[in-house]
């Protein structure tokens, strides 16, 4: 079982995007387990972004994921990390398929919505740095068995 770490950005918040957003995620199959909303600050932001640090862009992101409340949310599933960035679509929103939330939402890279894990070990990793253990709830879905064989 995997999980992922599922940001609503700042521009999607703004937008009103957040019921659609969400809706997308359970519609798939994903399975809730943490959600929150919430202002990141500088530190959060750095800890995120870690990998970005040398990147030119990464002082945009850190500005961009700041410049507002985000949703923040883990989801649980089998294969969820690769779920939901086929959910999300590509980096670039114009190249994300048509569907997909970026490919639905979005036209620019510096705003584009919805941050999802890379990989399972990061999945763990985000989760922890956004949730608490006890703020992740281990439940039962009724419908489990029509969704996964
Ligand atoms: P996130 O991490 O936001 O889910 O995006 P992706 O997983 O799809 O993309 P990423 O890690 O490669 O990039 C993180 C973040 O940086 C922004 N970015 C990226 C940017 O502004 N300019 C760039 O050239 C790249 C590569 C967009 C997403």
């Amino acid at each position: 079982m995997e999980r992922t770490l599922i940001l609503v950005k700042p521009d999607g918040v703004q937008r009103g995007l957040m019921g659609e957003i969400v809706g997308r995620f359970e519609r798939r199959g994903l399975k809730l387990i943490g959600m929150k909303f919430i202002q990141m600050d500088e530190s959060l932001a750095n800890r995120h972004y870690a990998v970005h640090k040398e990147r030119p862009f990464f002082n945009d992101l850190v500005s961009y994921i700041t410049s507002g409340p985000v949703l923040a949310m883990v989801w649980e599933g089998n294969e969820a990390v690769a779920a939901a960035r086929s959910t999300i679509g590509a980096t670039k929103p114009v190249e994300a398929a048509p569907g997909s939330i970026r490919g639905d939402f979005g036209m620019e890279i510096g705003r584009n919505l919805v941050h999802g894990s890379d990989s399972p070990e990061n999945g763990v990793k985000e989760s922890n740095l956004f949730f608490k253990p006890e703020e992740l709830v281990s439940w039962s879905r009724a419908t489990e068995s029509w969704i996964c064989e």
